[in-house]
């Protein structure tokens, strides 16, 4: 599928040899993806920039080249192997990390890490057990990074009580004439309102520390080395800002321990799998259980519970106003996802103590 977009998009930052090859990656909602392979056998991840959701890309690209090249000194350091635990990002001939085209298109590009795979459904804990390792260490990495140089590529990304008036205002709206389809699922948001402002209380009040993390964990945002099978690499990396650990965690066990893929139409195969979590919790924690204060440790369930929450209602709030932010393939795809989100929620309520004492067992096995 070599377009001139893609052609031209391509040879403005500057690499020899021609493209012999391009495959596009779907499993993103946001970006659009592509691997692209030259004669000379190179191969790069070329994207689309989404200007819609990502407004400022020069901010956006000014967080992703300090961070890797951050995590890339740190990961050298402890001897580890930079081109393939992180991303490389390349420059424009302007020495610029994005590209705009002549429509306005905003491009980058990074080197392809060759030799692994992503996971849309876990297989097993151990695949869980090491996606946690690897969002534990890139917060432990990232601890000494300077906040405050961070733009917020997406404000009020996972401020709930604010997800929450923008999914008042397009039940108000009506924009795509779906809410009378959807009452149901708009009763189920408006039970939990009470849940949308725990954590940012917590926050006001001083008990959870702000972090710079990662905040889009799904587990198809790490690589697993194709050989070991072992988390090696956190990639999708737009949405790093300072954030509360139990969002990363939180959206990691949403994605990483739904007994099935996010958009499962048969709502019963979808429950909150307590192998997959255990599994991913004791990954995380065996990285973070020493930094994360008491408050953090005792809401982890209720994290993963809510960004479950967080994230149906940006479904269902998408769906209402005409799919306009997540990729669809089909007409009712957002509602699929928002009803399946929805029944996650529903087990994780029936499993919450059964959850939380995972998280003390963990906690207790990796603290002195
Ligand atoms: C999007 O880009 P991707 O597909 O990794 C979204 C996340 C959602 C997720 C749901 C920037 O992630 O917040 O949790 O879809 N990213 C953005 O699958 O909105
Ligand atoms: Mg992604």
């Amino acid at each position: 599928m070599l377009t001139n977009e893609i052609r031209e998009a391509f040879s403005a930052f500057g690499r020899k040899g021609e493209i012999s090859s391009v495959e596009q990656l779907t499993a993103g909602l946001i970006n659009a993806t592509y691997i692209v392979t030259t004669d000379a056998g190179e191969k790069y991840i070329l994207q689309k920039i989404n200007t819609f959701v990502f407004k400022n890309p020069d901010g956006l690209m000014h967080n992703i080249v300090g961070v890797t090249k951050h995590l890339s000194e740190k990961i050298e350091k402890a001897g580890g192997n930079p081109a393939r635990e992180t991303l490389k990002f390349i420059p424009c001939e302007d020495g610029k990390y994005w590209h705009k085209d002549a429509e306005g298109g905003a491009w980058r590009m990074y080197v392809y890490v060759d030799r692994a795979h992503t996971y849309n459904k876990a297989e097993s804990a151990d695949t869980l057990r090491s996606a946690g390792k690897s969002f534990g260490r890139f917060m432990k990495l990232l601890a000494d990074y300077p906040a405050d140089t961070l733009y917020e590529t997406i404000v009020n990304f996972h401020n709930t009580p604010s997800r929450y008036r923008d999914f008042l205002e397009a039940v108000e709206k009506d924009t795509a004439g779906r809410r009378a389809e959807v009452e149901k699922e708009i009763a189920f948001v408006t039970a939990r309102e009470a849940d949308t402002h725990r954590l940012t209380d917590l926050l006001a009040k001083g008990e959870l520390p702000l972090r710079v993390t990662h905040n889009d964990t799904k587990l198809n945002n790490v690589l697993f080395d194709d050989e070991l099978d072992e988390s090696i690499c956190v990639i999708d990396l737009d949405t790093i800002m300072p954030g509360l650990s139990l969002y990363d965690f939180g959206d990691s066990i949403r994605s990483g321990a739904n007994s099935a893929k996010e958009d499962e139409t048969d709502l019963e195969k979808i429950y909150v799998d307590l192998d997959l979590f255990a599994g991913y919790t004791d990954g995380y924690l065996s990285e973070t259980a020493e930094s994360l204060n008491d408050k953090e440790i005792e809401n982890l369930a209720f994290g993963a519970k809510l960004m479950t929450f967080e994230c149906g209602m940006r479904f269902l709030t998408d769906y209402l106003n005409g799919d306009v932010y997540f990729r669809t393939a089909y007409e009712g795809h957002n509602l699929v996802r928002a009803r399946n989100q929805f029944r996650l929620i529903e087990t994780m309520e029936e499993n919450m103590d059964k959850m939380e004492a995972i998280v003390m067992d963990c906690k207790a096995k990796y603290t002195k």
